[in-house]
């Protein structure tokens, strides 16, 4: 955690995503006017559209995995791709605060700003936004976000009032707390339970944002479904480590 008073830490903001080219560039041009992001990396997970071209083109560092690994993944190819950077830049106040931004925000990610104070001033180890009602409704009966919930205040005792938004705030050593992350679609599921786990604090911050909702048609379906497997995955492993090292306390389990 920061220090309260010490030097404050710059923020590097990474948006992982998959075929966002019409939205892409109002996204990181809102990100950019963040105060205190002085970087902004975007890793295209595979699309088929000109999500990188555009997100160059409007001013981020752009890392393209040629093929689709997943939202996790690429978070982690943001982190790492960031550390690299870091690195060779040479001592400054320490590693940045992250904070992970889904690309289909646009002029609404300028309202991230309320993510950034609580971190940076040491009051949390992770921020993470909820959002208002969306504009149109989404085609999901809340399977997954109960899912989630439930297994998140099993595990931590916590209750999140929105467990699957992906606008987060956090430091360097809350992200290692959950490193590896959760594949896929359970990141945030599990850097929710790993973060708190590790003994540090989170907090939900209300955040005007608008993104593009998954609808009812075949697409949104699939996506709910990914989304409820990887999330179910998530918590049975951490559920797993729970279990192991209440058996073996002291021994580091990583399932
Ligand atoms: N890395 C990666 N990111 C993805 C992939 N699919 C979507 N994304 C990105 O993940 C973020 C959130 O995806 P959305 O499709 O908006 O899903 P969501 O907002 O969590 O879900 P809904 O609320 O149900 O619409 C966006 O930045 C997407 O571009 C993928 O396969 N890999
Ligand atoms: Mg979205």
């Amino acid at each position: 955690m920061s220090a309260p008073g010490g030097p404050a830490r710059a923020v590097a903001a990474i948006i992982p995503c998959k075929d966002e080219a019409d939205r892409i560039a109002a996204t990181v041009e809102a990100v950019l006017t963040l105060e205190g992001v002085d970087r902004v990396v975007v890793v295209d997970d595979g699309s088929s559209d000109d999500t990188a071209a555009v997100a160059h083109a409007a001013g981020a560092d752009v890392i393209v995995h040629a093929r689709n690994a997943g939202k996790a993944a690429a978070l982690e190819t943001g982190v790492r791709h960031l550390r690299g950077l870091e690195a060779a830049e040479g001592a400054g106040v320490g590693p940045r605060h992250l904070l992970f931004v889904d690309g289909d925000l646009e002029g609404s990610a300028t309202n991230l700003h309320v993510l950034v104070p609580p971190v940076r001033d040491g009051r949390a180890d992770m921020t993470i936004a909820t959002l208002p009602a969306q504009k149109v409704a989404g085609g999901g009966r809340g399977f997954v976000v109960r899912l989630a919930r439930e297994g998140i205040e099993d595990l931590t005792g916590w209750t999140a009032v929105q467990p699957l938004s992906g606008m987060r705030c956090l430091t360097a050593e809350a992200f290692e707390a959950a490193s590896p992350l959760a594949p896929g679609w359970g990141v945030e599921v599990g850097l929710t339970v790993d973060v708190l786990g590790a003994g540090l604090r989170v907090e939900e911050v209300p955040c005007e944002l608008h993104h593009r909702v998954s609808g009812k048609d075949w697409r949104g379906q699939v996506h709910r479904a990914m989304q409820y497997r990887d999330v179910w995955r998530a918590l049975t492993r951490r559920r797993l480590r729970r279990a192991l090292s209440k058996r073996a306390p002291g021994v580091a389990h990583r399932i």
